[in-house]
């Protein structure tokens, strides 16, 4: 059997990765372990039941073709994977009447894990998947075994996958825990994080203390505000917004700045070292002697196009982006800051 997702289209905010190419986020390695690789359906179940690889293997396999949606704004389209549907490998186990929530665990050093509401998961089509493009898939990607959720960020589709948990209530996984990744995860309707953890007084006291320095403010808004000098070393700011603010001279090294947005805001002498700057937006912002040293840019912009206007970053001479970070910007980002970087 053969199926494809209904769209065919990007979904908002996000970019095609290069034809081939296909990012490792996360975790690059399941845990050190001698056990030879099995798969387990525990909780509301009358009886778990344990599949050896060699048992999945042998099961009738099925194919899909899938789209990866990375919450930090990267796609790519039109990837085969076959393998078991969940759908056929629940029809393996007797499933009592409590069992509404489906977490999915990995063999990882975290104890890495997803949900999903067993109506979604099954709805959506997932798929234990065991092999890609024809090919076993590889152990940097979740070979040999790894759960693929179509349809929602590819957070919900965990690497090496060990236990599949059917539970009464819903129990938020690594990263919706963790990092406020949202927990329905549709891209279509851009679901990447949850509300904001922080209220807007304590927003405000610390906009005006200028400190951020190793604090959680995921999707803090500081859009507009006069931040220069800002100390935000080793800070958690995903998602945050600093459209149009004054950060000159501020200091975000060794911060996480996932998906943050940085539209037209003034970072002149800004330090981004060794930060995670995934999916940030710093289209229009003024980056001279700004430091991108060590940085992450996987999904990251630094021009829009928006209704036919160029919005462009100020990148110049005094930019610090070195080659050896540039390789996993988008295609069209990667000519437009080599353009820049090379009228130095
Ligand atoms: N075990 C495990 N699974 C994981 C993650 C992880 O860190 N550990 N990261 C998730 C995220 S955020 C994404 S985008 C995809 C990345 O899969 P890839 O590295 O094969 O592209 O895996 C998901 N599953
Ligand atoms: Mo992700």
């Amino acid at each position: 059997m053969s199926t494809k997702s209904q769209h065919q289209d990007l979904p908002p905010g996000q970019q095609l990765v290069a034809a081939g190419k296909w990012p490792i986020i996360g975790e690059r390695l399941p845990s050190q372990s001698a056990k030879p690789w099995s798969l387990v359906i525990s909780g509301c179940v009358t009886e778990p039941v344990s599949f050896t690889l060699d048992q999945l293997r042998s099961m009738p396999q099925s194919k899909l073709t899938i789209d990866i949606h990375c919450v930090t704004r990267w796609s790519k389209l039109d990837v085969e994977t076959s393998g078991v549907f969940l759908a056929d490998l629940l029809a393996t186990a007797d499933l009592q009447p409590n069992a509404k929530f489906v977490s999915f665990s990995s063999r990882s050093n975290r104890q890495h894990a997803t949900s999903l509401s067993l109506d979604t998961a099954l709805a959506l089509q997932t798929m234990i998947a065991l092999n890609v493009e024809g090919e076993p898939l590889g152990i940097d990607h979740g070979g040999p075994i790894r759960n693929i959720v179509p349809g929602r960020y590819f957070y919900k589709s965990v690497k090496w996958l060990e236990q599949i948990e059917l539970m009464p209530v819903d129990r938020l996984g690594y990263w919706e825990a963790e990092s406020g990744y949202h927990n329905q995860a549709d891209p279509w309707k851009e679901q990447r994080y949850m509300a904001p953890t922080i209220d807007k007084r304590t927003a405000i006291r610390l906009i005006e203390s200028r400190d951020f320095s190793n604090q959680d403010l995921r999707s803090i808004d500081a859009s507009q505000r006069n931040l220069e000098n800002l100390n935000a070393r080793g800070a958690s700011l995903r998602d945050a917004r600093f459209t149009g603010a004054n950060l000159a001279n501020a200091i975000f090294s060794d911060s996480n700045l996932s998906n943050a947005h940085f539209h037209n805001a003034n970072l002149r002498g800004a330090n981004f070292s060794n930060a995670d700057v995934e999916g940030a937006d710093f289209s229009g912002a003024d980056l001279r002697e700004t430091d991108f040293s060590g940085c992450s840019l996987i999904g990251a912009s630094f021009f829009t196009e928006e209704n036919k206007t160029h919005v462009g970053a100020i990148i110049d001479a005094t930019t610090i982006l070195p080659d050896s970070i540039l390789a996993p910007l988008f295609p069209a980002q990667l000519k437009f800051v080599k353009q820049k970087l090379g009228q130095r």
